[in-house]
Order: C-alpha cells, then structure tokens, then sequence
C-alpha cells in the first residue's frame, strides 16, 4: 500500500498558543511525520484575511516556522514551508471557488464569527474571509492528502473540503483524494483560561487566558493559576456543566498521558489542580522553548529550510493541479 499522506498548518495571525500545540503541533512532531508522507505549512495568505500589518505577519511567519522547528519537526524527515511560497495554492484555490456554493461558505462557524467580531470592531469584513476554506481546501487537495490532523475548531473546514473533492471528481473526472480530518483524543479544543466557553484563539485581544508558547514560565504559572473555574469548589470532569474545570484537567491530561476524568478523583481542591497544571505546562514548554532560543539565532538556517522545503511542495502539488486545470476545460 502507498504512504499515507498529511498535511496541515498554522496561520500567522498571532503568537502560537497551547491551544495550537495541544491540538495540533505536538502530534504533527511527535507521530504524524514519521508515521506518514506529511507535509507542515505556515499559512501565510490566511492571516491576510482580516486586518493585518505586514511587518507582523512577516514576523510571526518566521516566528511559526521556528516554533514548528522547535517541537521537533524534522526538515529531513517531513516538509517544511509557507504557503505563499508555492504558488499552486492560489492556483487551485480558483478552481475550488467555482466549485464550492455561496450558501456552503456562508455556513461556516468560524466565518460567521470573525466577521461578527469584525463588524463590532466597526470594519469591514474581507471577501476573503469568506471564500478562504475554497484556499484551504486547495492546500489539502493540492498533495493528495488523505489525513488532516487539526484541532476540532477546523473539522467543519475539512468537511467542506471533502465534499469539494467529491463534487470535483463526480463533475470532471476522478483528480483529488478525498481527506478525513482526525483530532487528538484529549485538549482537540483547549478553550481559554479567562473564558471557558470560549476556544483559547490566538487572535483573540484579550490574553490574560491564553497561554503562549513563548510565554516565561511566571507568566504561564499566573495564567494558570487565575484561570476561572466555577462557584462549586469540588473538581469533577464535566465539560457542559464545569467548562473551566473540565479545561484545566484537559490541559492537564494532554501534558501527562493521563485521563482528565482519573485526574479529577486525585484532587479535592482547584488550587492544587492549578498548581499542578502550570508546573506540568511549564514543563511541557520548557524544551520548546529552549530549541527556539537556539532556532531563533540562525535564521538563514530557518530560511533555507523553507526554501526547500517550498522547491519539495512545489514538485508534489505541480501534476495534481495541471491535471485539475485540464480536467475543467482549461487548455493545457
Ligand atoms: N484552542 C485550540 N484547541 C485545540 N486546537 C486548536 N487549534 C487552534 N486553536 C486550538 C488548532 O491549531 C491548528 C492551527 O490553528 P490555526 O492557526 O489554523 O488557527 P487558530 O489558532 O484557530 O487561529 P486563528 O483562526 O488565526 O485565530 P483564532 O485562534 O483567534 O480563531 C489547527 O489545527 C487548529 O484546529
């Protein structure tokens, strides 16, 4: 049987939270890029699609690679790059709109909510912020992806592009793998310390609840430790009825290997259970953090990683979507 392949990414749109590493990086680095043919992009042309100032998002682009660098993705076992840099993400990204419907992109949640926060912000909201999953549904179908290991916030996405590539192959001819989106069995939605109801999310403007990857250990442990939790003072794991509590003991369980609901009998008290949180947080980060320091120093080495890695991605995607172009009628 063929290799498996992965891809997935993270958009530039923010410092990289717990959220982000729970639900996603730490696998990609830990199991998915030697158990598959995967590939891991910082996806730049996302963060475009709500203000943004380019300084920044040039910034926290290099910064992204780093960290992904840093929790152990390995350039000579998977590849590396930014979106932008190949240009068959935009190219297929065309051919996805004229698939997908405008009732289909106006039902996404995560469009209805971030131009709901646009509009409260009074600006306007960027038709790319609407038409964006068509661009991540290229990024999947770009590389025959089978597997898209993403934090459950992006399962509806890669739902749509499913049903993208279905409608694609019945229309015009067997050309795209159909994906599946898999999430981690605990924390695939760490939602933020000061909002429980809430997905702990990188762009958010509030961040005494976010913890950052490259937040200094006392900033970690104070975030942790005024996390709001509830009215009642005993720790039972119920996500409907205890969001906080429930989120401090997923937290916890994805950084010790153990089960949020066998964690909630150890403890009698929520001080404890954050105390033991933060150090376990801390602890998770501290290697993290240190690769990025040594990282951070060379960039022309980061640099040149995404450089090939960009040339490798170009190779894989190039044939898939000459024969899409060619598929819908467009002479080659
Ligand atoms: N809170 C989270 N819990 C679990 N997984 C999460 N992911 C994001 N937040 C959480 C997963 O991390 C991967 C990369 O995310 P992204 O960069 O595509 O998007 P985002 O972090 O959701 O950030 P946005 O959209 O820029 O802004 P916010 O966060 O403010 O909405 C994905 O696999 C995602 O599921």
């Amino acid at each position: 049987m063929a290799q498996q392949r992965i891809f997935s990414g993270v958009k530039p749109t923010g410092h990289l939270t717990l959220g982000n590493y729970l639900g996603a990086m730490r696998q990609w680095a830990q199991e998915d890029q030697y158990r598959a043919d995967a590939l891991f992009c910082v996806v730049d042309l996302h963060a475009l699609t709500v203000d943004h100032d380019p300084a920044r998002v040039r910034r926290l682009t290099r910064q992204a690679a780093t960290l992904l660098m840093a929790t152990g993705l390995d350039p000579e076992t998977c590849t590396l790059f930014v979106q932008s840099h190949v240009d068959e993400h935009t190219r297929l990204a065309y051919l996805m709109e004229c698939t997908a419907t405008d009732g289909e992109m106006r039902r996404m949640i995560q469009y209805k909510e971030k131009a709901a926060r646009e509009r409260e912000r009074g600006g306007s909201v960027r038709l790319s912020l609407l038409t964006y999953p068509a661009l991540m549904a290229a990024d999947i179908l770009a590389y025959g992806t089978d597997e898209v290991p993403v934090g459950e916030d992006q399962t509806q996405h890669v739902e749509l592009t499913r049903d993208l590539a279905v409608r694609f192959n019945q229309r015009y001819g067997h050309t795209f793998v159909v994906p599946r989106a898999t999430n981690p069995k605990v924390a695939a939605r760490v939602m933020d310390l000061q909002d429980p109801m809430s997905k702990m999310g990188k762009s958010h403007a509030r961040t005494a609840g976010i913890v950052y990857l490259l937040d200094e250990p006392e900033v970690v442990r104070k975030k942790v430790m005024r996390a709001v939790t509830d009215a009642a003072s005993d720790v039972v794991y119920d996500r409907a009825e205890r969001p906080g509590v429930a989120n401090l003991l997923d937290v916890l369980a994805a950084c010790t290997g153990r089960d949020p609901r066998g964690l909630a009998e150890e403890y009698d008290s929520y001080g404890a259970l954050k105390k033991d949180t933060a150090e376990a947080v801390v602890e998770m980060l501290r290697p993290v953090q240190e690769r990025h320091g040594e990282l951070a120093a060379d960039p022309s080495y980061v640099d040149g990683v995404l450089r090939a890695g960009a040339e490798r991605a170009r190779t894989m995607a190039r044939p898939r979507v000459d024969a899409a172009y060619r598929a819908v009628g467009l002479l080659g």
